[in-house]
């Protein structure tokens, strides 16, 4: 009889698939109910505010609005009276209508930036889920859209050659379990509000293992834990559903957000880092701005754009993670115009200069002075590449590989002012 232990372990034997392990950049999508009202506090970012109420009150995560709402007096709750007349959040799903939902048009826009992957909420906190699945008419094809959105994105990743990761919140499911609204007591543990019994945790795994069968995802990307009564093999095991997902995808991934003894990596997000960051697969997330989803109160202003998202791009990647970066659809489909711009501008400098990013952290340091932006990384090759962002000329010896971004003469490099973003010099 093989136990429960060796099951884990043998699941821990697989190595990273090859696509995920070159895979730098993923989009991660955050659409549901909660792009109709599409409002938050733009606040701050995960990771540098101490208390939790003080988050959650005035959450600037736009997909949370369901909680943040029902936290008396904050002012989320104020909107909801204001705008809506207090009325019930699931009417939203009934007025969210994806009127001009291309996926096909918005994931090749994606694809254009240079994704490797995306990822999409199958069903975020709210319970809503983003294609018929089994147990809930709470779901898109039912209600709202009326179509299943999940295939629509699955089948356009395909299309664009970018691989298709699904997330699904089975740490909190806000509806078919009820919640006290979280942030009422100051504490970011969830223990005492997710729901850990056996009849959540076989609806969840038949869920996951519904989506594996329709779609078979690249990604199974799981959020806040999952149900303490499904963290086994048997009956409703998330680890028998690993083993059917590696048995249908073998060069699937998983991300940590289980909690369970296996995971394929391990994620961060916003601030909130990693302690053990060299010693594991990782992946950074984060949305454009403060919030993962759509949110109206937000621009340009908040994102971090152009130059700004490359720097933290090439900082992840040359730590050795991956970033999966968020955008989020207003509830027609589209994205807002000054997303799509932050999408086009990674563009600009991934489709050039994707190629520089296989690279894995060094010890090589290079100190080109304060106002200078340096990045190392080590190559396939073994060479050092340097990413460089500076406004004034800076001496280093090597090769500019990105001329048409600058001048590397004489040991002096000076870059071009509408360069995209860090230039990149092969050092001697
Ligand atoms: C978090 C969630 O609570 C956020 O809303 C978002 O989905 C992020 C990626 O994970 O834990």
């Amino acid at each position: 009889m093989v136990d429960d232990q060796q099951r884990w372990e043998a699941l821990n034997a697989r190595g990273t698939p090859e696509w995920f392990r070159r895979a730098k950049l993923g989009f991660f999508i955050h659409w549901g109910p909660y792009s109709v009202p599409a409002w938050a506090e733009p606040t701050a970012e995960l990771g540098t505010v101490e208390s939790a109420t003080e988050w959650y009150t005035h959450n600037p995560y736009s997909e949370w609005y369901y909680n943040t709402i029902r936290l008396e007096g904050s002012q989320a709750w104020q909107h909801q009276r204001d705008v809506y007349g207090g009325r019930p959040y699931d009417d939203f799903i009934d007025q969210w209508r994806a009127e001009h939902f291309d996926a096909s048009a918005l994931v090749g826009e994606l694809a254009e930036a240079g994704a490797d992957y995306l990822v999409l909420t199958t069903k975020h906190h709210d319970g809503v889920c983003l294609w018929d699945a089994p147990g809930t008419d709470r779901n898109t094809v039912a209600r709202g859209p009326h179509q299943d959105l999940v295939g629509a994105y699955a089948d356009a990743c395909r299309e664009h050659g970018v691989r298709f990761g699904a997330y699904y919140s089975g740490g909190l499911d806000w509806h078919e379990r009820p919640f006290p609204p979280i942030g009422e007591a100051d504490t970011w543990s969830w223990d005492g509000l997710r729901p850990l019994d056996e009849g959540y945790a076989s609806y969840a795994a038949d869920h996951v293992r519904d989506l594996v069968r329709r779609y078979q995802p690249d990604v199974l990307w799981n959020d806040i834990e999952w149900p303490d009564a499904g963290k086994n093999f048997e009956p409703h095991g998330i680890g028998s559903v690993f083993e059917e997902y590696y048995a249908a995808k073998p060069d699937g991934v998983v991300n940590d957000r289980w909690n369970v003894p296996h995971a394929d990596y391990v994620t961060s997000e916003y601030q909130h880092m990693l302690d053990n960051e060299d010693a594991r697969m990782w992946e950074n997330c984060r949305g454009v701005g403060l919030s993962f989803a759509y949110n109206q109160e937000e621009d340009l202003s908040h994102a971090l754009a152009g130059p700004m998202a490359i720097r933290h791009l090439v900082d992840v990647v040359t730590r050795g993670g991956r970033l999966l970066f968020g955008v989020g659809p207003m509830a027609d489909g589209r994205l807002p115009e000054w997303q799509s711009q932050v999408v086009a501008s990674v563009g600009r400098w991934v489709r050039p200069a994707g190629e520089f990013l296989q690279v894995t952290p060094t010890d090589r340091e290079l100190d080109l002075g304060p106002d200078v932006w340096v990045r190392l990384g080590r190559a396939e090759d073994g060479s050092t590449l340097a990413f460089i962002d500076a406004d004034t000329p800076v001496e280093v010896a090597g090769d500019l590989l990105t001329p048409e971004w600058g001048m590397l003469l004489d040991g002096v490099l000076t870059l071009a002012p509408d360069r995209p973003g860090a230039a990149v010099v092969r050092l001697s």
